[in-house]
């Protein structure tokens, strides 16, 4: 047997919402890969529909626990970064991927700031800047169509869009500096949405799409970035990732939809665990 996979996720806890860690923690980890984790911020719920949620700030530990960690010589074949906390923890994970990365470490940054259209209200007018300079530092990123925009300073535009604005945009990310990209959000018609795969050096991009489920549900770009670093960790190429990452996304989104769950408590990615295993031993 090969020597399990050990990943780091540096993302918030929501403490309710299934968002950040609390997705990220069991979707790796039912695949068989170790996750440890670097909690960015505690907060009692994720800030997409909720009013009055506490937010504490954890900038301060985040060095200290790799200077522990630093000293135990520990190793990583991953490394997940999702959402800051703070403008000034984009520099704390950029100064972080340095010392933790090795010869072979995955680096995924799924830039957690905006989507349909805006800078989540939390963030600074300057974040997108900040996220594309980590970004530079990543093998893969997971922007969806609002961050992509954003970091490349340009109009953000409703879709249906088409191959050739999508490859372009493909094309434009692929010019931050990671070897890879996965664009959420893509919808060439209203009745499928899914993902573009891009790999900059081959230039080959594939697409995988699921029948388009109605109404907005959070967390859903984290089940998707963890099911996807799950995939990656197995084994399985991007492009396989995309459509493992893409169906679970989904499914976990009609199971929800069909149980009238408020949107706002994130999706049912639980019951389709095990599918998800089966779909990673099955590689494809
Ligand atoms: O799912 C992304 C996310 C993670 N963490 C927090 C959030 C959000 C999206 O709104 O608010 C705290």
């Amino acid at each position: 047997m090969s020597r399990q996979k050990r990943v780091v996720a540096i993302h918030d806890i929501s403490c309710f919402g299934r968002c950040s860690l609390t997705v990220a923690l069991p979707i790796i980890s039912a695949t068989g890969v170790e996750c440890s984790v670097i909690p960015t911020a505690v907060l009692s719920t994720h800030t997409g529909g909720f009013t009055g949620y506490t937010y504490r700030d954890l900038t301060d530990d985040m060095t200290p626990i790799v200077d522990h960690w630093e000293s135990l010589g520990l190793e990583f074949d991953a490394i997940y970064t999702g959402f800051l906390g703070s403008f000034g923890q984009i520099d704390i994970v950029i100064d972080i991927l340095d010392r933790l990365r090795e010869k072979g470490t995955l680096v995924v940054v799924d830039p957690v700031m905006a989507d349909n259209g805006s800078l989540y209200s939390i963030f600074p007018d300057n974040f997108p800047d900040g996220m594309r300079r980590l970004c530079a530092k990543a093998d893969l990123i997971l922007p969806n169509i609002t961050e992509a925009v954003l970091m490349l300073g340009e109009e953000y535009r409703d879709g249906p869009y088409d191959r050739e604005y999508i490859e372009d945009l493909l094309r434009k990310l692929g010019t931050i500096g990671a070897k890879k990209v996965i664009l959420t959000g893509v919808y060439f018609t209203k009745e499928k949405l899914g993902a573009a795969a891009y790999d900059v050096e081959t230039g080959k991009v594939s697409y995988s799409f699921h029948d388009t489920i109605p109404g907005y549900y959070h967390g859903t770009g984290d089940v998707f970035g963890s099911a996807t670093v799950a995939s990656l960790m197995n084994g399985l190429s991007l492009s396989r990732a995309n459509e493992i990452a893409v169906n679970y996304t989904a499914k976990s989104i009609q199971r929800t939809r069909d149980a009238s769950t408020d949107i706002r408590f994130g999706v049912n990615f639980e019951a389709g665990i095990p599918q998800l295993i089966k779909d990673i031993e099955t590689r494809g």
